[in-house]
């Protein structure tokens, strides 16, 4: 039976989750307008997996004698500067939610709740192959910098990569 704190902090995560998603289907739907196809499948994925993660806490706490809350959730940004500008915000909200992830753990291990603190590793292990990605991408976008045959062939590499897996 989860604790009313543990159930709280689970459905926090849930909205962060939900944000996640939307905040990458924004990403995605401009960058398909601006013709980075590669980019916009990458982002629609990831977009998928993030209420992927969602769904998966909502059965947890409402299997663990919670109530799941499906949240309202705010407008994302509508533009994005360039492709620098989607990835820098990506990692920048990945790190954020590693942090929040952290705060939920820490709450497991204060109150004891050794099955959620299980339950919640998975989510550790997958923000640091998140955090590790987008750090990569940018630094490939750095390193491509204004080369137009660089950034075609970037946009293309992302074609077939999900948000859990490592670039070559
Ligand atoms: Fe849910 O992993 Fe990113 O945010």
């Amino acid at each position: 039976m989860l604790s009313k704190k543990i159930e709280t902090a689970l459905n926090g995560q849930i909205e962060t989750e939900a944000m996640s998603s939307q905040f990458y289907l924004a990403m995605a739907s401009w960058a398909e307008t601006e013709g980075l196809n590669g980019t916009a499948s990458f982002l629609y994925r990831h977009s998928d997996e993030e209420r992927m993660h969602m769904l998966k806490l909502i059965k947890f706490v409402n299997e663990r004698g919670g109530k799941a809350l499906v949240p309202a959730l705010k407008q994302p940004p509508r533009t994005f500067k360039d492709i620098n500008d989607i990835f820098a915000h990506l990692f920048k909200h990945e790190t954020q939610v590693t942090a929040e992830i952290n705060r939920v753990v820490d709450a497991c291990l204060k109150e004891k709740d050794y099955t959620t603190h299980n339950f919640m590793q998975w989510y550790v292990s997958e923000q640091i192959e998140e955090e590790t990605l987008a750090r990569t991408l940018l630094d490939k976008l750095a390193l491509i910098g204004n080369d137009k045959g660089g950034l075609y062939l970037f946009d293309r590499d992302l074609e077939g990569l999900t948000a859990s897996e490592r670039p070559r």
